[in-house]
């Protein structure tokens, strides 16, 4: 039965990339499958969150959720702590994920940079939770950027291990259901958890930095320059794109001709991808043109998408009491699914429960 979960951290700095490469696709995918939303604030404390920004920051994220067009009566939104099976599913998963494949994350790697020893043990378990989140409701599909490409591997690895020691009690249970994937492929024919397929597509799965066209578009950039905030006004979404690093040269017309130049890319991609049209359509309107004349029109387009957006957040965002309601509301139904997957899951593994 297909399923969509995806989740967001409750970080700060909502920006472009978020949204291009992850909400967007979550307020597309309603309409086809049954979806579960979560705003991951047990991953945000992976590293140092202050609380009462962490408060503010997950109803903020819950807030451009529904103003961009998540409906919380038909899909599931809630916050992740709320459920507290994702931490109990996240433990088993600890004991199946290995040290070698954690160690390996280039995520893990970039977070915790030099200082290794300093960083919190969260921090290297994050893809076991993450891994968590997902399977807990044997989610089939999860729209993520690309940058999530090797954490959604890890799932898949962590099932098909899950599905691959427990095998045999699975079967005699009868949780089972037909293999895919991995475990099919090694001659398994019932697993538990499905091999859950990443949906990284779309014009913007990499959103890059606008000041530089090497790096990811990113929460932390010490910069805000870098970022296009979804709560950025007008003029400051007009400043950035005014202050973008680019080359000197003309656009070109044809695709083609935006290799080797990162920032042209980047643009041209942001405006294909708000405007709901390809890079080659939008070179056909601005190919041989300077970068003078396309950022006023990139500006015009990023605001004409973007400000409804933020206007609504703000509207949504002056009503807190309403969206912890949304969270409360979205978590118990939540929960129906999670307790009866996690009471399956101690039934699988041999975790004796009431
Ligand atoms: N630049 C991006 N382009 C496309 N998609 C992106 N995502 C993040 N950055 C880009 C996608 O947004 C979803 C939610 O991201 P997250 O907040 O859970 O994770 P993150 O990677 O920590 O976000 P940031 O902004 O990059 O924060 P920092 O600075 O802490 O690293 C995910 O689906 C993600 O792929």
């Amino acid at each position: 039965e297909p399923r969509v979960f995806s989740g967001v951290q409750p970080t700060g700095n909502l920006h472009l990339g978020n949204y291009l490469g992850a909400i967007r696709r979550f307020v597309e995918l309603q309409d086809t499958h049954p979806c579960v939303f979560c705003v991951v604030d047990m991953h945000a404390i992976t590293v140092w969150q202050e609380p009462a920004e962490l408060m503010r920051s997950t109803r903020e994220v819950t807030a451009a959720f529904i103003a961009s067009g998540i409906d919380p009566e038909r899909h599931i939104v809630f916050n992740q702590s709320r459920v507290a099976e994702h931490a109990e599913l996240a433990w088993v998963f600890n004991c199946t994920a290995r040290m070698g494949w954690l160690s390996r994350m280039t995520q893990f790697k970039d977070k915790a940079g030099k200082d290794r020893e300093n960083a919190s043990a969260g921090l290297f378990v994050y893809p076991a939770l993450m891994a968590a989140d997902i399977l807990l409701y044997r989610a089939t599909h999860v729209p993520v950027g690309e940058d999530q490409k090797q954490h959604l591997e890890l799932t898949r690895d962590i099932a098909a291990k899950f599905n691959n020691d427990f095998s045999a009690r699975i079967a005699e249970l009868g949780l089972g259901v037909a293999a895919t994937g991995e475990d099919a492929a090694e001659g398994a024919t019932q697993g538990y958890f499905p091999m859950t397929e990443p949906l990284i597509d779309g014009p913007a799965t990499r959103v890059m930095s606008l000041k530089d066209g090497t790096k990811k578009m990113s929460k932390s950039d010490p910069s805000d320059l870098s970022r296009i905030n979804l709560t950025d006004d007008a003029d400051a979404i007009a400043r950035k794109i005014r202050k973008a690093k680019t080359d000197p040269d003309a656009l070109p017309s044809e695709v083609a001709g935006l290799a080797g130049r990162a920032e042209a890319d980047n643009l041209v991609g942001i405006f294909a991808a708000l405007a709901g049209r390809t890079k080659a359509d939008v070179l056909k309107d601005f190919g041989g043109q300077q970068f003078s004349a396309f950022k006023p029109a990139l500006a015009e387009v990023a605001v004409a998408k973007l400000g409804p957006i933020t206007a609504e957040m703000r509207r949504i965002l002056a009503d807190p009491g309403a969206i912890d309601q949304v969270l409360s509301k979205g978590a118990a139904r939540a929960r129906e699914i999670a307790a009866k997957n996690m009471a399956e899951v101690k039934k699988i593994v041999g975790l004796l429960a009431d």
